[in-house]
């Protein structure tokens, strides 16, 4: 690739929606250095423990390299007239609504561009959709509601500006790791900062927390609604502000006190304290200064949207809007669903924000494409679009950097769905994920490092992805994949695109286009870019207005002058009818199934998951459950539980933890059929979607769970990534040197050797099987070498109790050989001289287990985060362990 930067190169983190500059140092060795940007605004030197991990995950062996179809390599020309054919015929057959593309907030700004371009222009259809639907869906309809456009009018220093932060449903300590870490720095500067959590869950995040809210799941529009009644009843309403530059706000207030009759009811519909929402609504009320971030536990639910309003409502009713410190902030989860919004890449926008239903936007956007056609009404999103897929109705679906067989709910039915729809086309850039298992042609694309373009983070800020890396065998840029099947399909002219920086100045020229300051977002004073400039470029928040001596200024904030974008100029309060979720509870299905993420795993783990360090912190798939919920049920810790409903089925040990309701019980989001053998969360969520923003309610799902009743428990270490079948519940971890995994099975093999030999030796491996058999107990044990060193073992035995523990096991793959002792202790399982057990790794920096950390405390009298620190350097690089430091302590 020619277009590789110089050393060292500024980027931004690929993970999360705060989009961290990252500077990337690669030494002669080629071993790549991720160090934090010290002055991208985003994180200011800052970085946690995913971005710092980024050079562990580069080096991926299971890249896609090669286009394919239908499991035969075949060249680019061959790939890309396959798919330009499959989709003209089909669409000539059966018409443009019979094929779909499916994509991600992980393409970059311009891969999302073409896209949405040959879709909407092009084919003439909007069946567009995007991850985004399942992620920030809700919030969009919220802000285009209330704004008139998908507004997000905040940014990060508000964060540190601020007397209060209310956390709706955000994990932020493990989901946006640095604006957390700004949160904690701010509350040191400024003690009177006070911080409001409200999850159903005591999460990481609460240790920040003066007040946590743990409400009912799902009754959070019915405490907006009452703090709308609370303060409208109670003189908190900004008369001027309200009566210029609002309306409806009448409406609003009378249709929430009717879901919202007063503290004691909302109380007891969240299931909360009258004191605690009492507290919570005098703090918001007598503070001037207010941001109220939402995420998930909002955005996904069957009434997303209107949470979002309720919400907004708070702060439209006392002006926090539109000045420092104050306002309502979504924090966006990918670190490109901002940019996707920008281009209009859901199946219900056009682009540059523009509106599908409104005839003059669609001439316009025509006019400016030069286009045949213009997608004449909405496309289907996402959960109705995989429905049209299981019935035929779609014929052709093209997925691009998303993992739908693992994220989408119900994913039972989307695998039925692509099993059966001959032409699944999947662009990714990896070799195995569950998708691509049903792909009938494999796009090999470039992937963060290798790519070239622009990105939007939660503060509309665009930076820059910049590449440090070769591409790998012959994989190709997202934006190129899309541009070659254009040409294909007999658009050549209207896709004159060489390089990435092209697509941007076309993309920033339509933002512009016939834009009499009515569209918001507004990048136009970029349509001329040089490459020079483009390769410069540095962080900005649109929308972008040149000054009149031609120097240019981002926005930091939007609305200060009283202006939304509806057709008059107004905010709308929205009138919320606060409900419940869809779903209930039975007496069949008695549990509440909330899920979400962990510290170190980004989505479906086809990068953290490679990364030892990354899978440490968490090492395996659980389901968590109240203590007392557990007791009722006879439930151990670590017992193997089945979680089920009409949907699915899943197999996870249990996991005790205290900060969850009683009824409820939670389970992340990572492990994939690579990863485990039945643990994809997806399976048991019910296909249930916001109305208006067909948002999925994937925090929200009725279940039951019943012991799995195992004979035998074990594990395997080997060097090489293995294909299980034989157990209940498997799950895998990458160590250091070689892949862990855990087994557990309902029903002894017939045979141990024969089975381990066969699952951990090859027909055509050299090296010696050592074993050992106890029969009477069903205590088995084998180690395979190949000269001194250890390539795989296997230990089974009745009770998880009577397996070893494993650290030391693990630490023998990172040698390049054994010596006489350790081979002869291998077996027994316990190393000959005692090594010390440091725990489940809680610092990922600095490699620093919980064990370790428990007993400096107790040795040394560690009372503070900082004395760990001094002792032991945990917590001292990326902070990202700090919660879990305090909770230590
Ligand atoms: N480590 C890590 N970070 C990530 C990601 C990742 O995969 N890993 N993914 C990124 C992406 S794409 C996203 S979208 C964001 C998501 O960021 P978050 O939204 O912060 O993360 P989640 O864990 O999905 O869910 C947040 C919280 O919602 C709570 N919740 C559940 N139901 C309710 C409810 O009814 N009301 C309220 N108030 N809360 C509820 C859950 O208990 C959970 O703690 O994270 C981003 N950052
Ligand atoms: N139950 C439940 N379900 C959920 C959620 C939840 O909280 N609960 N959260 C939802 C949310 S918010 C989200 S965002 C989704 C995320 O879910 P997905 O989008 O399905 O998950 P990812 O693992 O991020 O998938 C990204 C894919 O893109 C590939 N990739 C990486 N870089 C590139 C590139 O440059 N080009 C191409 N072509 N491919 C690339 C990766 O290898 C990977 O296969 O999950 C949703 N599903
Ligand atoms: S907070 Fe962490 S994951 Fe998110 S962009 Fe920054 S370094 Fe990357
Ligand atoms: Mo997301």
């Amino acid at each position: 690739m020619s277009e590789l930067s110089s050393n060292p190169v500024s980027t931004t983190c690929p993970y999360c929606g705060v989009g961290c500059g990252v500077k990337v140092e690669q030494g002669l060795d080629g071993a790549v250095k991720v160090t934090p940007d010290q002055k991208h605004p985003a994180n200011l030197g800052r970085l946690c423990s995913k971005g710092m991990a980024l050079g562990d995950t580069l080096d991926n062996p299971q890249r896609l390299l090669y286009p394919e179809i239908e499991g035969k390599q075949v060249s680019w020309d061959v790939a890309s007239t396959e798919v330009a054919q499959r989709f003209n015929s089909i669409i000539e057959e059966h018409g443009s609504e019979a094929v779909a593309f499916y994509v991600s907030g992980q393409l970059l700004t311009e891969d999302y561009y073409v896209a949405n371009k040959l879709m909407k222009g092009f084919i003439g259809s909007a069946n567009i959709d995007t991850n985004s639907r399942l992620c920030m869906s809700s919030a969009v309809v919220a802000h285009k509601r209330a704004f008139g456009e998908d507004l997000v009018p905040c940014n990060y220093e508000d964060l540190e500006q601020t007397d209060l932060i209310v956390l709706i449903g955000s994990n932020t300590a493990w989901c946006h790791p640095v604006l957390y870490q700004r949160m904690v720095a701010a509350k040191k500067e400024n003690p009177a900062l006070r911080v409001v959590l409200i999850d159903p869950r005591e999460t990481q995040t609460a240790d920040l927390a003066d007040l946590h809210l743990p409400l009912k799941p799902g009754s959070d529009a019915f405490l907006f609604n009452g703090l709308l009644a609370y303060l409208a009843d109670n003189g908190h309403t900004a008369t001027a502000f309200v009566a210029q530059h609002t309306d409806n706000s009448v409406g609003a207030i009378n249709e929430a006190k009717t879901s919202a009759k007063d503290v004691v009811a909302v109380a007891e519909q969240c299931g909360l304290s009258v004191e605690a929402v009492n507290a919570f609504y005098a703090l918001f009320a007598s503070t001037d200064k207010v941001v109220s971030v939402f995420s998930q536990g909002v955005n996904q639910s069957s009434s997303g949207a209107d949470k979002g309003n309720a919400l907004i409502n708070c702060h439209l009713l006392t002006g926090k809007i539109g000045k420092p410190g104050m306002g309502p902030f979504s924090f966006t989860g990918q670190p490109n669903a901002m940019g996707g919004r920008e281009v209009g890449g859901l199946a219900n926008m056009l682009a540059a924000h523009m509106e599908i239903e409104n005839s003059e936007s669609r001439q316009l956007v025509q006019d400016f494409w030069q286009s045949p056609t213009i997608a004449p009404k909405q496309g289907l999103k996402a959960v109705d679009l995989f429905e049209a897929v299981h019935s035929g109705k779609i014929k052709a679906v093209w997925i691009m950097a998303t993992n739908p067989a693992v994220s989408l709910p119900n994913t039972n039915r989307v695998r039925e769905a692509l099993d059966m729809c001959e032409n699944v086309i999947v662009s990714d850039c990896v070799s195995n994920t569950d998708t691509l298992k049903y792909a009938n042609i494999r796009l090999p694309a470039l992937t963060w490092g290798e790519r070239n373009g622009t990105v939007t983070n939660s503060e509309r800020a665009i930076s820059r992805q910049r590449p440090f890396l070769d591409a790998p065998g012959e994989a190709k840029p997202d934006w190129q994949i899309i541009t070659e099947v254009a040409h294909k399909m007999g658009h050549a002219e209207q896709f004159q695109y060489d390089i990435s920086l092209d697509v941007f100045r076309e993309h920033a020229a339509l933002s512009g286009y016939k834009n009499e300051g009515e569209r918001c977002f507004d990048i136009s004073p970029l349509a001329d870019l040089s490459v020079e400039e483009f390769d410069a470029l540095q962080p900005f928040q649109w929308p972008l207005k040149e000054n009149a001596d031609g120097s240019l200024v981002g926005t930091q904030r939007l609305f200060e002058d009283g202006k939304f974008f509806t057709p008059n100029g107004k905010a709308r309060f929205i009138s919320v009818s606060a409900e419940m979720p869809a779903t209930q509870t039975s007496d069949e299905y008695s549990l509440i199934l909330n899920t979400g993420r962990v510290r170190d795993h980004w989505h479906t783990m086809t990068r953290t998951g490679t990364s030892a360090r990354l899978s440490s912190h968490v090492s395996q798939p659980t389901v968590e459950l109240n203590p007392d919920d557990a007791d009722m049920r006879g439930v151990k810790e670590g017992d193997l539980l089945r979680v089920h409903n009409e949907y699915g089925e899943l197999c996870l040990p249990a996991k005790f933890d205290k900060g969850l309701r009683k009824g409820n019980v939670f389970v992340p989001i990572h492990w994939t059929k690579q990863f485990s053998g039945s643990s994809v969360v997806s399976d048991v969520m019910p296909p249930i979607v916001d109305p208006v923003s067909g948002q999925p309610e994937s925090k929200f799902s009725a279940v039951e769970i019943e012991a799995v009743d195992t004979v035998w428990h074990g594990f395997l270490i080997s060097r090489r990534q293995l294909n299980l079948d034989m157990a209940s519940f498997w799950h895998c971890q990458k160590v250091e040197g070689a892949w862990y995994y855990s087994l557990a099975g309902e029903q002894l093999p017939e045979n141990w050797a024969e089975m381990s030999r066969e699952l951990l030796c090859q027909s055509d491996d050299k090296g010696d099987w050592a074993e050992y058999f106890d029969k009477s107990r069903q205590i088995y044990r084998g180690a395979r070498f190949v000269n001194d060193r250890l390539e795989s073992c296997v230990f089974v035995s009745q009770t998880a109790k009577e397996l070893p523990a494993t650290n030391w096991l693990k630490q023998l793959f990172t040698q390049e050989s054994l010596n006489k002792e350790e081979r002869l202790s291998l077996l027994s399982g316990k190393p000959s001289t005692p090594m010390e057990d440091t725990g489940k790794v809680v610092c990922s920096c600095f490699n620093i287990g919980e064990k370790t950390i428990k007993s400096a405390i107790q040795a040394q009298k560690l009372c503070s985060v900082e004395e760990i620190g001094a002792c032991l350097k945990a917590g001292t690089n990326c902070g990202s362990c700090i919660p879990e430091l305090k909770g230590f302590l």
